[in-house]
């Protein structure tokens, strides 16, 4: 699972099938905003660099972490091919954080199993603030590189099944 050898940022960009068809969603935690709006950046620069246009890209703001999984909810109910939830959290010194990643994960894993529009997990959940700002453009890369390209391959995989 460690990341620590691996550039969230590298892919090979000719396996990646062309997306200028295709419509994304990203739903942002506003939550350690500098962070996510980094992921964003990320997700949103790699998607125009695989042809879809700016303005089949929609953005929602949610709260926190949690809501992200309200927001992706209703964000499958648009005309998306997949949808991106990008959030940061970060451990502090109570359980919230098990509590917030685990409902994440989980409510993000049951939008995949029951909704027809795929949702990507670019959700950090780190030990340090150092560790977010090294997945989110700094020295391992950019995790929401990492979610737009998953995306595109989801939807690709959803047009053909
Ligand atoms: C409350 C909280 C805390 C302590 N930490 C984070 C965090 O590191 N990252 C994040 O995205 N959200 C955090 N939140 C907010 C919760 O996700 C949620 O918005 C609130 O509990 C309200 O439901």
């Amino acid at each position: 699972m460690a990341t620590e050898n691996k550039n969230l940022s590298d892919y090979d960009k000719t396996t990646i099938p062309n997306a200028n068809k295709f419509r994304f969603g990203i739903v942002v935690s506003e939550w350690n905003h500098d962070i996510t709006e980094n992921l964003f950046k990320g997700a949103f620069d790699t998607l125009l660099e695989h042809g879809v246009l700016a303005g089949n890209i929609v953005r929602w703001n949610v709260p926190g972490s949690f809501e992200l999984i309200y927001g992706c909810k209703k964000m499958q109910e648009q005309m998306v091919n997949a949808v991106i939830a990008v959030g940061s959290v970060i451990k502090g010194e109570t359980k919230h954080f098990d509590f917030i990643c685990d409902s994440v994960a989980h409510g993000i894993k049951d939008l995949n199993v029951t909704g027809e529009t795929p949702v990507v997990f670019c959700v950090l959940t780190d030990n340090t603030k150092q560790q977010a700002i090294d997945r989110s453009g700094g020295k391992h890369g950019n995790k929401g590189t990492e979610a737009a390209i998953a995306a595109i391959k989801m939807a690709e995989l959803r047009k053909n099944s």
